[in-house]
């Protein structure tokens, strides 16, 4: 390792390992805590993204992840029935194309997209963790989305599906014709807010009549740029990533932390419902603690003690190894 490398270039794990050896503890602990990480790097996460063409899978990847690859609006070819697949570091996001476009390819898509989720990895369990449904909320017609939920993914996800699906409502600016947005504030106002929730509730009852599963969609918008024109920020975008973070096993998390987008301006604009970024920072500490640190053997009860105390540090290692996933979150979420 390079002695000018920056915190910001290194990874989460390298950050880890660093407390780890730097910690005052015995040799046989420091080794017990390395072979832990070294398995938690290990894991890769894998995220599926679908939807209808143009609800805007492409522009919410560019916007969670530093993953400039996936190519928004432009080159929408139906006849791509391949699921593009996305790799940095130990994320993986697999973008599929939109369905909407004709009976045929409709067909041709859902069956790539069942056959993606009957693959298991290398320890034999589902390869694809999350399914995020992109949904543009400002479109009338969701026949398809309520296809491709109700009669494809969550028969193909069974039991676990509830805890495997996110309901993304993507392009909340304009989900009443652009009406209602607070420019400054990029914000939905009063009315517009009142519109987005009638809407996931709509979507969640259409949802749970066909299948019994209550799952609460989740409004955002994902950010919009015009071609030299106009920026619009994301909007709810911390509330989507930790609902995202919150599905992935514990496990599996870091390979997030390191790959989320460290453009600032897309985390500064939420619904203020809950203190996302904190809790963000916390669903990573839950890494630490429970598949590196000492959590892992002696149980939850001191894991909730640091959950219950954001920002204190509750013994020396827990601080550090803690302080050490913070210290990546420290120039976007401003803790
Ligand atoms: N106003 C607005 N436009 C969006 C938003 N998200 C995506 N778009 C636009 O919608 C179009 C389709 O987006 P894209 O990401 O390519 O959709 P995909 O086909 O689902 O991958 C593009 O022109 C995007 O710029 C949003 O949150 N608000
Ligand atoms: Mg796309």
């Amino acid at each position: 390792m390079m002695a000018e490398e920056t915190k910001e270039n290194k990874s989460v794990y390298d950050l880890l390992e660093e407390e780890i050896m730097a910690l005052d503890i015995p040799d046989s602990e420091k080794a017990k805590r390395l072979s832990r990480l070294i398995k938690v790097r290990n894991k890769k996460v894998n995220i599926m993204l679908t939807g209808s063409t143009g609800a805007g899978k492409s522009s919410t990847i560019n916007a969670l992840f530093n993953m400039n690859v996936a190519k928004v609006g432009v080159g929408v070819d139906p006849e791509t029935s391949i699921i593009e697949k996305f790799t940095l570091d130990n994320l993986v996001v697999w973008d599929t194309p939109g369905l909407g476009d004709g009976v045929k390819s409709d067909e041709r898509i859902s069956h790539s997209i069942l056959e993606k989720l009957s693959e298991l990895d290398e320890d034999g369990n589902p390869l694809i963790d999350l399914v995020v449904v992109v949904i543009d909320s400002s479109s009338k017609d969701l026949g398809t989305s309520y296809d491709l939920i109700n009669n494809i993914l969550i028969p193909a996800l069974g039991d676990d599906a509830k805890d495997r699906i996110l309901i993304a409502l993507n392009q909340a600016d304009v989900a009443m014709k652009g009406t209602h947005w607070d420019e400054e504030n990029n914000t939905p106002d009063e009315v517009l807010k009142e519109f987005l929730k009638k809407k996931a509730d709509s979507v969640q009852k259409r949802i749970k009549d066909a299948t019994g599963l209550s799952i609460r969609p989740i409004y955002y918008c994902a950010g919009y740029k015009e071609e030299g024109g106009e920026q619009r920020k994301p909007y709810n975008l911390p509330k989507l990533l930790y609902y995202i973070i919150k599905s992935v096993p514990k496990d599996k998390r870091l390979a997030l932390a390191d790959n989320i987008n460290d453009e600032e301006d897309n985390w500064l604009h939420d619904d203020q419902e809950k203190d996302y970024k904190e809790r963000i920072k916390l669903s990573f500490g839950e890494t630490v603690w429970f598949c590196i640190s000492d959590g892992f053997d002696t149980g939850a009860e001191i894991g909730s003690a640091i959950l219950g105390i954001p920002g204190k540090i509750v013994g020396a290692t827990v601080g550090a190894a803690v302080g050490a996933v913070k210290g990546v979150f420290v120039a976007i979420f401003d803790i």
